[in-house]
């Protein structure tokens, strides 16, 4: 149970909170949780990317002390979006939490484009099929608190059935993103079990529910660069609050990628991040890339 004085949504998952009552774990056994420990890190989220709007001030906290956001990309069957990952990047950043890109289903098709796309970032990796061995994927999250954030059918719960036998979550079958349902509907914090002969703490995986987008409402314009470090070098020539849009002809970010140090693609991706949070247009909206199937959100 919780105080009442927490308040109705102020426990999520991954706090440390302190417990008066029957500890013992026992049936029937209650405790009272009483006090949230400080959080080291929050993951936020919120509907869309438009603080005027009712969505976009709508808040979630997806998690608490996650050391690492482990973004889970299928390769094929829902396909990637680099619109969705790129998003993710930012909130990751902006939480402080250290981003790692999980790619499943790599028995249905290759990782070139996506892992291309994030050449300059040097962005980890790993990538995840029916019959590869997870050791690197385990070595990653050793001692840490991570969480699983990816849309809906992309494999999440399968890969902690992989990783946590005992963890018995549910899998579903993939449906067109945003329309059909989405198998795991609360996130849950899993012990990763201890492997033989690994020492040292396995760490803890959290599963949560598939997301249609990343909403960024709660970061600033300024703060979304950081979730795009191959850019940020190239702002050093802009003149003084200079917005990065397309229209600003003195921005520097264009010479930039001129210039080779950063793709395209993701000054675009940036850009439309900077327009979505300035409330012009649909965030999830895919069709407005259609020379870039990679790039929907
Ligand atoms: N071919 C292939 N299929 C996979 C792989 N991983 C998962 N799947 C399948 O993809 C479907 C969806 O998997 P889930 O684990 O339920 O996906 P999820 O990300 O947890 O989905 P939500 O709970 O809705 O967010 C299932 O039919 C899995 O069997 C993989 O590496 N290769
Ligand atoms: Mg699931």
């Amino acid at each position: 149970m919780r105080a009442r004085e927490l308040g109705r949504k102020s426990v999520v998952v991954g706090d440390r909170v302190s417990l008066v009552g029957d500890v013992s774990g026992t049936d029937g056994a209650l405790a009272r949780i009483v006090r949230i420990t400080e959080r080291r890190s929050v993951l936020r989220r919120t509907a869309d990317d438009d603080e005027n709007t009712a969505e976009g001030r709508l808040e979630r906290v997806v998690v608490a002390n996650a050391d690492q956001l482990v973004i889970v990309s299928a390769l094929a069957d829902p396909p990637p979006r680099t619109g969705f990952i790129d998003r993710c990047l930012v909130a990751a950043y902006d939480a402080g939490i250290e981003p790692l890109l999980c790619l499943t289903k790599a028995d249905l098709a290759g990782p070139e484009q996506v892992v291309g796309y994030y050449t300059e970032l040097e962005l980890p990796y790993v990538l995840v099929r029916p019959d590869s061995d997870l050791d690197a994927l385990r070595a990653l999250l050793a001692g840490r608190v991570s969480v699983l954030v990816g849309h809906s059918g992309v494999g999440k719960s399968t890969l902690v059935n992989r990783l946590v036998p005992d963890a018995l979550r549910a899998v579903g079958v993939v449906s067109a993103i945003g329309r059909g349902r989405h198998t795991s509907t609360s996130a849950v914090a899993l012990r990763l079990p201890r492997t033989p002969g690994g020492d040292g703490d396995p760490g803890w995986i959290v599963d949560t529910p598939g997301i249609r987008s990343f909403g960024l409402a709660h970061v600033s314009a300024e703060s979304l660069l950081h979730g795009f470090p191959d850019l940020v070098e190239g702002t050093v020539e802009c003149p003084p609050n200079c917005p990065h849009t397309p229209d600003e002809a003195d921005c520097a970010l264009d010479a930039w990628v001129t210039a080779g140090k950063a793709d395209q693609r993701r000054l675009a991706s940036y850009r439309r991040l900077l327009a979505s949070r300035a409330g012009e247009g649909d965030p999830r909206e895919v069709e407005r890339n259609p020379g870039d199937p990679l790039a929907g959100s």
